[in-house]
């Protein structure tokens, strides 16, 4: 019966969640406070619904610390970042029980495709949910901020705002500006390099931040942005939003070049994309790019012109793989 009893006990401790990374359109690049992971800037993203990490915690009595395992390896350069992050949860829990990690990606880790936030954003949800605790999805999306600042993105669907506040105590504040179903764009990845980023995002912004001189304009520059392009996805203006991101991402890396030693993210594929996805808009198709810490390209588009962007960027010498995506949901639980 005792037997049967901590058995139950310990399914009742186990949760597993999925989350969709998210691409930012106005990017986020430096952090205003390193120690507590709060970003220099806002941001404004996209949940993409086309890839997906899907995450299992277990909290176990009987384990003696967290252990982390992804797509079935262990991955002891991740286990101190979850385990910081299980004890955010585990404070609010009032528990010291460690846990066991499961995660899956159905797509390139760490290439610059924001597994970082899905998979952050799965874990707190997957936690909060293995140890019952409900916390408030915007407290949930701060408790992922702290581990990876996209994440708290992914803990919405749709077109998704990061702002800034001057309230100490909760810095950021993640908001959804609008659902997926109320304007449906499409993306097509273009895949132009499968392996890991030689430089982490956090190891850049760092470096961007203490040696390009143009990070100040960076910062300053980004309120501005943030509006412009909170002001075109209300509207559901293409051709504002269009111009919005590509601004802030060719800016993103052009900071990210002017750092010493400058950081280049793109490979010959990447700009060859990028051209072909300018020549395309030129051509009267709504598209645009954005590119983040890695060489692959997202091409954002209106549903009607997907096949003719994926067409186009998979016949792009260098593209080796193209992943669809509409947008999606935020991170939640799912029956185990
Ligand atoms: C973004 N990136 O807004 C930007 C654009 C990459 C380029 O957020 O240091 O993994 O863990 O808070 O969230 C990637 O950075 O960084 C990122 P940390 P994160 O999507």
């Amino acid at each position: 019966m005792a037997e049967c009893a901590s058995e139950m006990n310990r399914e009742a401790m186990a949760a597993t969640a999925i989350a969709h990374p998210n691409i930012a359109l106005v990017k986020y690049w430096g952090k205003r406070d390193v120690e507590r992971n709060i970003p220099a800037v806002g941001s404004l993203s996209i949940t993409l619904d086309g890839l997906t990490t899907t995450t299992r915690v277990q909290f176990d009595a009987e384990l003696s610390e967290d252990s982390f395992v992804l797509g079935g390896r262990e991955a002891p350069e991740m286990q101190q970042r979850v385990a910081r992050c299980l004890d955010c949860i585990r404070e609010r829990a009032g528990t010291s029980l460690h846990a066991r990690v499961e995660s899956w990606n159905d797509f390139p880790t760490a290439a610059g495709l924001a597994s970082s936030a899905s998979g952050f954003a799965a874990l707190v949800v997957a936690a909060d949910q293995a140890l019952a605790v409900g916390l408030p999805r915007a407290e949930l999306a701060d408790l992922a901020r702290r581990s990876s600042g996209s994440a708290a993105r992914s803990l919405f669907g749709g077109f998704v705002e990061l702002r800034l506040t001057p309230d100490d105590e909760r810095p950021t504040e993640v908001r959804r500006i609008l659902e997926p179903a109320q304007w449906p764009l499409r993306v097509a990845v273009a895949v132009t390099e499968a392996g890991p980023k030689a430089v982490g995002s956090t190891e850049g912004m760092l470096l961007t931040e203490r040696t390009s001189p143009y990070f100040q304009a960076w910062v300053e520059s980004s309120e501005g942005d943030l509006a412009e392009a909170r002001s075109a996805v209300e509207r559901g203006d293409f051709e504002a939003l269009a111009e919005i991101s590509e601004s802030s991402c060719l800016k993103m890396h052009a900071v990210m070049l002017s750092a010493r030693p400058g950081l280049v993210y793109w490979n010959g594929a990447t700009v060859e994309c990028i051209r072909r996805v300018r020549e395309l808009r030129a051509d009267g198709v709504p598209v645009f790019f954005t590119v983040d810490a890695g060489p692959q390209v997202k091409a954002v588009c209106l549903p009607e012109a997907f096949d003719r962007v994926a067409g186009e960027l998979q016949a792009v010498p260098g593209v080796t793989n193209l992943l669809e995506s509409g947008l999606g949901e935020g991170a939640r639980a799912v029956n185990p």
